[in-house]
């Protein structure tokens, strides 16, 4: 499928003033996107300007949908657009026309806020939040076209205001289902001075609704105030909710059981859900497999400055499979998919590493692409710490090292870049070694993007911004003891832009087309 860059509206506002907008702008900005170290090759991001939340996410037709909050205006926060492409795999990716943008109406004149995809009776309809000035609002969009072109329901609001009763700390994003003919919502809420509270909502045609009561309530000086993006879901023979806390912004997740006659959710087990402080805003879906997929908004680490020149700003994680261990943790792990793109292959086996202070050894003769997958298996024996070291240019390298005494991972940026615009912070968290007293690792090194699964029970996602990512040198390091490294396996990834107009602007408007 193709489209010209005016339909899928990349650029216009490449120029601070968009009527003056050129050609050679367009291909100016380009070529300054296709030449940044830092642009992620194989994880999804629209070829400019700013992103955040994943929206409408679904299998239709065996066509995968993601759906993104984007503005179109450049990268930075501005007004909410959804953006929309389309994939056969989760993996390879065509732009689709921006399927909404705020207004004409007064109801969502400033932004098109997070939101769900339902089919209806077979009709495709979005639900969003419609936003003009602090008035938040539940609207409603349908398709007829196979999801191409939306049209607004002209009834929109489909429910007027919050409910009486409570104050609220914010009214947004939605997640809806369906329990034999009822259709059931869920909106990001709190309930001022006591917790996020995700308010549920009954309906019986997805335009009128009765409000039930919060699904479960939080405690604000722990959970937050307001908890954004709840989404809800089955899986194994419990329920889960995903909940976007603010202001911790660090995505939290609950486990138990839900009383369908009473529509209540008692959570059993509460975990953080990512440590990196990346990741946010995540929407999950049951694709047609039965699997619950799970993506998420990757934040920039960088200044607004540095990310508005850049002409790039945001970037989707790694589709994500979930499935509860039998302790009624979540499990996580990348979809198989992403196994396409493996390259060029190396190994390492049984290594052995002895330091009183931080003993390093490396792990290759010559370095490795910045794009590639890691699957490390450690054992850290008697040592302090232990885990490996991402080593760039100029000295800049990241540590993504195991603390034995607080069994904590940390991810070390202090010397991630030499700029001092981007974040220079150690990120941990708690994670559990394998019954075997083992870490797992698998990591996902794109570009400026870094993702880590722990034992395939926590993840760390983090953005690094060396100067260089195209050569990385792989160390394993080790403190205070002997640790092993028992396994490694390394694949270069390919791009996923098999077009390459996509990132190349040099010719006409024909080759800035994306098929
Ligand atoms: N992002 C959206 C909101 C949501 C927030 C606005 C979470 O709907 O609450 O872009 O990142």
């Amino acid at each position: 499928m193709s489209q010209s860059p005016d339909q899928v509206n990349f650029f216009t506002a490449a120029s601070p003033d968009k009527d003056r907008t050129t050609l050679s702008d367009k291909q100016a900005l380009m070529a300054k996107i296709a030449a940044d170290p830092h642009r992620p090759a194989y994880h999804f991001l629209p070829p400019a300007n700013w992103i955040n939340d994943p929206n409408g996410s679904c299998q239709w037709n065996s066509q995968y949908h993601l759906f993104y909050q984007y503005h179109p205006g450049g990268a930075f926060r501005g007004p909410r657009h959804w953006g929309h492409a389309i994939s056969p795999d989760m993996v390879h990716w065509t732009d689709l026309p921006i399927a909404l943008a705020p207004g004409p109406d007064a109801i969502d004149k400033d932004s098109i806020y997070s939101g769900c995809m339902v089919i209806n009776q077979g009709v495709p309809t979005i639900v969003y939040t419609g936003i003009s000035g602090t008035r938040e609002s539940p609207c409603i969009a349908t398709s007829q076209d196979g999801m191409v072109s939306w049209q607004k329901y002209p009834g929109n609001p489909v429910i007027a205001a919050p409910p009486p009763g409570f104050e609220v700390s914010g009214f947004r994003d939605h997640c809806i289902w369906q329990e034999g003919a009822d259709w059931y919502q869920l909106i990001g809420a709190g309930i001022k001075g006591v917790g996020g509270a995700p308010l549920l909502y009954r309906s019986q045609d997805l335009y009128n609704w009765e409000y039930l009561h919060p699904l479960c309530v939080g405690v604000a000086e722990v959970t937050g105030q307001m908890w954004q993006c709840p989404d809800f879901f089955p899986l194994g023979d419990k329920y889960v909710l995903t909940i976007a806390p603010q202001p911790d912004r660090v995505v939290l997740y609950y486990t138990g059981t839900y009383d369908r006659e009473k529509h209540l959710f008692t959570p059993e087990h509460k975990g953080v859900f990512d440590y990196g402080g990346s990741y946010y805003a995540p929407q999950s879906f049951l694709d047609e497999q039965g699997r619950r997929i799970i993506w998420g908004w990757l934040q920039e680490g960088r200044s607004v400055a540095a990310h508005t020149e850049a002409g790039w700003a945001g970037v989707m994680s790694c589709p994500r499979i979930l499935f509860l261990h039998p302790d009624g943790s979540l499990g996580v792990r990348p979809v198989p998919e992403l196994e396409s793109l493996r390259g060029e292959h190396r190994h390492r086996e049984r290594l052995s590493l002895t330091g009183a202070d931080m003993a390093q050894a490396p792990l290759f003769d010559q370095p490795v692409k910045g794009s590639c997958e890691l699957i490390v298996e450690l054992d850290p024996g008697d040592s302090a710490r232990c885990g490996l070291r991402l080593g760039y240019s100029f000295n800049e390298e990241t540590g993504i090292i195991y603390h034995a005494d607080t069994g904590t991972l940390e991810i070390d940026r202090t010397a991630s870049s030499r700029s001092q615009e981007d974040l220079h912070d150690v990120q941990g968290g708690t994670c559990a070694l394998s019954p075997e007293g083992t870490l797992k690792l698998h990591l996902l090194l794109d570009g400026s993007v870094l993702e880590i699964f722990v034992n395939e029970r926590v993840s760390f996602t983090s953005r690094i911004y060396p100067s260089q990512t195209n050569r990385v040198n792989l160390d394993f390091r080790v403190q205070g003891g002997t640790a092993r490294l028992l396994d490694l396996k390394l694949w270069e990834l390919d791009s996923i832009w098999t077009d390459p107009t996509r990132e190349l602007p040099e010719g006409s408007e024909k080759k800035l087309t994306y098929s």
